[in-house]
């Protein structure tokens, strides 16, 4: 039996973790565990037929970090021959009665995605592709990737595998105690990308217990139509005599399980500290479990990097502005590659309460496909909703959808043949839900039946590229009234057909109702009612119309969505207003108070082009210190704290400490021309394990600007480099900066060094979680707070100015 004919009838039991059994069994610290299935075939086949005799019914070969970045072409082969070899070997040899497959074990790089970190989209498909090809040679049966915490990694993972693989992917990722993935998914918006994709299924392993990881399993099987898996570790790890032991016992783990297998998960095994005696427990609940049937949800819906969004729920906003067509200023800066201005637009619409963005950039006069890409990978590092990609050029719709980091909504496909074989299969390739414009060959139908008539032959050739209506959402076509006088009633009463016949959601380009008339605000909010009141699920709008938010606010409130109308009074504080104000605020205005928050605001919303500008303009009329204390620096200290409440994420920090560099280049620059005369020589360093060195850098520019040589050794710098440094140059002052509590331990080790071996220099430290009572505790004769007090400590120590 294959495994697809197995799990249609069962539950999957997995097997265990291999980590610690390995350490059991000796292997050392800082050694690959891949190594093993070469040097310690016997130990692997081992661990592997325990699993088979406890009940697994796939075990997964010991290639979790088994990656071209790792090991050369060569090592890799023999690592993935051998390990699955050793798995089939134990299948071979354990006598346990029951269904045995090998699952081709893939794990996270080990590196993060561009903008995060160094290794972009196209390389990480390659590293992994180079391990899949492998798998597939040697004959595994399925394919885990497993342990992901990014979704654009899992992206990546997935994708190598559907295209290079004809064999069923199981994807599984590691969810924190907030419920998300380390860089802000949450389960739905992980499912929603995942089965698009065409993933045999999808769920969550490792970094919590069964209990904890419970309501991350809920929230995906809620709205998942594939197989969910659950692994979870043996429960929370702790230390005792030296040794990490987990806090849940084989019975509890069983039993904790079973409740989700009961709820309709159709795969179990175990993660972390979990061993052949936890999966002995958990066959045995299984054996005893009835598979729950896994139901179709048919729930339209699209995701970004982070969130998903539904439809059907209530009627949702689609930004238009991401579009050249009528727009001067749009089209000049696509002329111009002027990005800025795109993301400006971008954030402006999500913060108008978009829930999508459309992008659009064709202009015959660029090359679409390299903007639209660059336009989509910058965007979503900088907005959180989801996309729209608009293109009617195939080739770029492919090239924007593979880095799209989610699940895109697709703009569009319509009933001619031509376009349906070149845009369906990209749907089922990428995932994403498609626009379906209800026209064809013979043009636009004039009358609301033609257009249903259309969307059903849409639905019927959608189907045979495996295209389920839940992915399709119909364009009734506003058509202008001035050139028609039943336009308008045709396409509301198409709208409505479209739902209660086919039960299809549906979206309309509203503002093509009014072309060519004056006033036309009225005519689009009229018709925008009309077509709610119809049955419309979503609208491609100008957010900063407030005739559109307003218009959009009562229908919610009069349709019962609205508790206490709550939305409804929040969003009229602003309706008084004609146009909303728009992001790019400083840069029309001259006014200095303005320019500063608009740096403040660039970098908190992560435009470093604006960032560097405003900075620039600040710096002719104040001094850098100003600009840094009292933008650079708030700025990073709100986007640091949405960090802590779990508002913001690691790729928005990140983009924002961009921004605070660029801004910095800048001061940079600019100081560099007012260099005095040398003071003496500053060692200076983050301390090993931190990475942060912002706070360093400006110590660095201040101590330059004011005459002394500095030794800058970087950051995450070892206790002995800094000391060998210190030595080498005999350097009278050192500086260290830390801004975690967990690196300030470093720190202390460092001055610990310094004092036995260069015991004439002056130690200065800082560092956001640094105090003056801290500093003195470690041994430093400064603490500074800010890099002034450092300069200032340093001319005291040298008696220079
Ligand atoms: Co991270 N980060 N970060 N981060 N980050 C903090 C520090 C954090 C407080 C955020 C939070 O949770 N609220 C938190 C630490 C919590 C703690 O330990 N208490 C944190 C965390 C947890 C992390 C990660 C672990 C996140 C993760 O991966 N899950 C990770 C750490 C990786 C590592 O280091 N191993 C991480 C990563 C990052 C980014 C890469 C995304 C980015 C750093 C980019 C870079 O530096 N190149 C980043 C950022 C930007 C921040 C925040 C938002 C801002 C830090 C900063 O640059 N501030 C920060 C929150 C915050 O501080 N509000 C945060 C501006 C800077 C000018 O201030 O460095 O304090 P500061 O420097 C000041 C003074 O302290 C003083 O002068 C400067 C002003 O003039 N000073 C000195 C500093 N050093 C001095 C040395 C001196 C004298 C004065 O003499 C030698």
């Amino acid at each position: 039996m294959d495994f697809l004919e197995f799990s249609e009838k069962n539950i999957i039991c997995f097997d265990g973790g291999t980590g610690t059994l390995l350490q059991e069994r000796g292997l050392m610290p800082g050694e690959h565990p891949e190594t093993w299935n070469i040097t310690h075939p016997d130990v692997i086949t081992d661990i592997h037929k325990a699993y088979f005799d406890a009940g697994s019914n796939v075990v997964c070969t010991n290639t979790f970090g088994a990656n071209a970045l790792k090991f050369s072409d060569e090592e890799l082969e023999n690592i993935i021959k051998n390990a699955i070899n050793n798995a089939k070997r134990a299948a071979k040899s354990s006598a346990a009665p029951h269904e045995k497959f090998v699952a081709l074990d893939i794990g996270p790089s080990g590196k993060l995605l561009k903008p995060l970190g160094d290794l972009d989209f196209e390389d990480a498909v390659s590293v992994f592709a180079k391990t899949v090809k492998l798998g597939v040679k040697y004959g595994a049966d399925l394919i885990l990737i497993e342990t992901m915490n990014d979704s654009y990694e899992t992206k990546a993972a997935l994708l190598a595998a559907k295209e290079n693989s004809a064999l069923p992917v199981i994807v599984s990722n590691a969810y924190g105690e907030d419920g998300k993935l380390m860089t802000g998914a949450t389960p739905e918006a992980m499912t929603a990308m995942i089965e698009g994709m065409g993933a045999f299924a999808v769920g969550a392993n490792c970094s919590l217990g069964p209990k904890q990881l419970s309501p991350v399993v809920e929230r995906i099987l809620a709205v998942s139509s594939i197989p969910v898996i659950m692994k979870p570790n043996a429960g929370l790890p702790k230390s005792e005599n030296g040794k990490t032991v987990f806090d849940v016992g084989e019975e509890e783990f069983a039993q904790e399980t079973e409740i989700l297998l009961k709820k309709g998960v159709r795969i179990a095994g175990g993660c972390c500290g979990t061993t052949p005696a936890y999966i002995k427990a958990l066959k045995e609940k299984i054996s005893k479990t009835a598979p729950v049937p896994v139901t179709k949800k048919d729930v339209t819906v699209v995701s970004s990097y982070t969130k998903a969004v539904t439809f059907g729920k209530e009627p949702l906003l689609i930004g238009e502005r991401i579009n050249p067509t009528g727009k001067k200023r749009f089209k000049q800066a696509l002329v111009e590659n002027d990005v800025s201005y795109i993301l400006s637009e971008g954030i402006g619409q999500q913060e108008k309460g978009a829930h999508i963005l459309d992008v659009n950039v064709g202009l015959p006069e660029i090359d679409e496909q390299k903007m639209l890409v660059c336009a989509v990978t910058e965007l979503q590092a900088v907005v959180d909703i989801p996309l729209q990609i608009d293109t009617s050029d195939a080739c770029a719709m492919e090239k924007a959808l593979r880095r799209y980091n989610g699940k895109a909504m697709i703009n569009s496909v319509n009933g001619k043949e031509e376009s349906m074989h070149a845009v369906f299969p990209l749907v089922k390739k990428y995932g994403g839900v498609v626009v379906a414009l209800t026209l064809d060959e013979n043009g636009i139908p004039e009358t609301a039946r033609g257009r249903v008539n259309i969307a059903k032959k849409i639905l019927e050739t959608a189907k045979e590229y495996g295209i389920e209506k839940k992915d399709i959402v119909f364009d009734a076509l506003a058509l202008t009234i001035s050139a028609d006088a039943r336009a308008a009633k045709t396409t509301l009463e198409a709208v409505k057909l479209i739902k209660d016949e086919l039960h299809a959601h549906t979206v309309l380009g509203v503002s093509n109702v009014s072309f060519g008339l004056p006033n036309r605000s009225a005519v689009n909010s009229l018709f925008f009612a009309l077509a709610l009141g119809n049955g419309l699920s979503s609208a491609i709008i100008n957010p900063y119309s407030a005739e559109m938010i307003k218009t959009y606010y009562s229908f919610r409130a009069l349709a019962g969505l609205d508790e206490n109308c709550a939305d409804y009074i929040n969003a009229s504080k602003e309706f008084s207003e004609t146009t909303f104000g728009s992001t790019d605020a400083g840069a029309k205005s001259g006014d200095a108070k303005e320019q500063e928050s608009a740096l403040k605001n660039a970098i908190i919303k992560g435009l470093k082009d604006k960032a560097a500008q405003y900075t620039k303009a600040l710096l002719e009329k104040e001094s850098a210190l100003d600009v840094i204390n009292t933008e650079i620096i708030p700025a990073l200290n709100i986007v640091g704290e949405g960090f802590e409440n779990k508002t913001v994420y690691l790729p928005q920090l990140l983009i924002s400490a961009e921004c605070a560099k660029s801004a910095f280049e800048v001061i940079k620059n600019a100081a560099s021309r007012e260099k005095s005369a040398d003071n003496g020589i500053f060692v200076l360093a983050t301390v090993k394990g931190d990475i942060h060195d912002i706070g360093k850098n400006i110590v660095k520019l201040l101590m330059q600007n004011y005459g002394f040589d500095v030794v800058d050794l970087g950051k995450d710098v070892p206790p002995e480099k800094i000391v060998e440094k210190t030595v080498e140059l005999h350097a009278p002052l050192v500086g260290l900066s830390a801004l975690m509590t967990t690196t300030v331990p470093a720190m202390e080790e460092t001055i610990k060094q310094l004092r036995k071996s260069a015991p004439w220099c002056k130690i200065i430290v800082g560092g956001a979680v640094l105090t003056k009572e801290y500093a003195d505790k470690i041994g430093a004769d400064k603490y500074a707070k800010d890099a002034m007090e450092s300069v200032r400590y340093a001319q005291e120590i040298t008696g220079k100015q």
